[in-house]
Formats: C-alpha cells, structure tokens, sequence
C-alpha cells in the first residue's frame, strides 16, 4: 500500500495489522508551485514472480521535481532498499498523473499516464502523457506494441485504473474533465478520443468509452478491479463503489449499481485480493475525523 504525501510504503498484513517498509525516495508531492501541485506515491505493482530472493522486483509510480516516473525497488520480504529509474520524463502537471501501475497477463508493465495539463500531448503517439504505457521490466517498449515504441493505446487524459478480465481484456477508467468519466474497453493501438472527444463521440478514429458518468452525479473514477467478471469501481467525487457486470457480449456493461455512497468519504485504491472473491478497498484525501480507512469487503 502506498502513501501518496509520506510517500511511505505498507505491508498489510492478513490480520489487518500493518508494517512500514519503507518509502520511495525523491518523491515530491503538493509542490508549491501550482502547476506542480498533487501528485506523490502514486502505483505500486509487485513482480509477479517477487519471491524476496532472486526476484525482489517493486515497481511504483511516484512524482519527482520535474516529472513523473516508473521506478523499481528491491523488497526482501522486509524492508525497500535500492532505487532505479525505469521511467523518466513523463510530464507532470497539476492533478492529471495518472500513476497506476499493473502487471498484465502477458507478463509486461501496463502505466497509466495523465495528459500532465497538456492535451495536446494525448494525441501525440511520441508522448508518454495522456497514454496506457507497456513495458518491460527495464522500461523498454514490450514486443508487439503497436507503435514500435512504449505506448500501447492513447487519447486518455487522467486515468486512474487499469484491470483485466477473465478473457484478458483490458479495461480503464478516464477522469474527463467537467462533461463526462469515463469506463473504456482499451485495445491495442486505439486511440480514446481525448481531448477531441469527452465521454461518447462520433469522430472516425476515436473509441468511445462503455460507460460514461457526469462528475457530480457520482462519478471521478479512479481504481478498477475485476471479481468474477464484474468490474468494481471505485469514485472520488462520487464517494462510492460501482459494481458494473459485463456484458453477455464480453464488450459492454449491465445494469450499474453502487455501494457505500458517503459512507467512507473518497474511494481511490480497489484491488482483487488473491485467490478470494474480495476486494480491499481504500479511502484517500479524506481530513479531520475522517480518517482513511483499508476495507476488506467479501462479494456476495
Ligand atoms: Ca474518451
């Protein structure tokens, strides 16, 4: 678990108890300056073959002075130690980072990248912002992807959460910007639509999300974790969890239903736990008797 302003890192144990391990050095958060503000220890993504001997391979995403990076620590089951830049020179700018970082069924990096406040760089196939990254371990392009170098779909502008489902399809939520959030199907090679199009469009070329909210009627998407082919998503804005079915087809969304509207303040981090049909379920950026809190919930 990772801490966005302490850029602290926490070993959450079965019983609930938690251990530091560590924190991600060189991060910065909530700069002064305004278009450098946010951001912090943003993803974390453990190898999936981390056995804290031969393989003790984290990776994170976390905001620096003047950027935004991929990064890997080594985790021995105990403590972080070492720091290696796997990603640098994603522009950073105000509240659109981005930052979630998963590993695929493929075995290969997928890093969701904010546009950094340049739109126009979500555009751009040579621009790591407003992207799905997929990489390598050492930050190099992984084979196949579509472009010959490290972006693999575009037109994003802040996504958030990335989650795969049991036929390994791919699907993201898209923070818009006051019209319309997003929920995408990503493939290979598409091109999202932002800052042409918010929400559903009809622009030749652009892909249109599955599923749209207006911001204030609970949407701001930001983790996405997927039980039994169902995704769950969890809403800043909208201080709730969605439960959203797939679709007979395997491409589309059922009937929508929320949870937990208030109850726990903003909802960021949501996460499949292993080998169970439940979710950990994290607040963030909730202040004074509101602390945040880590859920441990069980899908009916
Ligand atoms: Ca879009």
């Amino acid at each position: 678990m990772t801490e966005r302003y302490t850029s602290a890192v926490w070993l959450l144990k079965p019983d609930g108890s938690r251990k530091k391990v560590g924190t991600v050095p060189n991060t910065v958060a909530a700069d002064p300056d305004p278009a450098m503000a946010d951001g912090g220890l943003l993803g974390v993504a453990v190898s999936p073959t981390w056995n804290g001997t031969t393989d003790k391979d984290v990776f994170f995403v976390h905001t620096v002075a003047d950027g935004t990076r991929v990064v890997k620590m080594r985790f021995d089951g105990t403590s972080l130690s070492g720091y290696t830049v796997v990603i640098s020179g994603i522009k950073r700018g105000g509240d659109h980072n981005g930052g979630t970082i998963a590993f695929g069924p493929d075995g290969y990096l997928y890093v969701t990248t904010g546009d950094g406040h340049d739109n126009k760089a979500a555009q751009d196939k040579n621009s790591l912002n407003g992207k799905i990254l997929r990489i390598t371990k050492s930050g190099a392009a992984a084979p196949g992807n579509p472009f010959g170098n490290r972006v693999y779909s575009l037109g994003l502008r802040n996504p958030e959460g990335l989650a795969w489902d049991s036929r390994g399809r791919l699907w993201a939520a898209d923070i818009g910007r006051t019209a319309w959030d997003e929920l995408n199907l990503i493939e290979k090679g598409r091109n999202y639509g932002w800052p042409t199009c918010e929400g559903t469009c009809s622009t030749p070329g652009m892909t249109n999300p599955k599923m749209v909210w207006k911001p204030a009627e609970g949407g701001v998407p930001a983790q996405v974790a997927i039980v039994n082919d169902v995704l769950y998503v969890s809403t800043l804005l909208g201080k709730r969890l969605w439960r959203l079915p797939i679709d007979a087809s395997g491409t589309g969304i059922g009937p929508a239903t929320s949870y937990y509207q208030g109850t726990y303040g903003r909802l960021r981090a949501v996460a499949k736990v292993p080998g169970a049909d439940q979710l950990w379920l994290g607040s963030s950026g909730n202040t004074g008797t509101n602390k945040d809190v880590i859920l441990k919930v069980t899908i009916g």
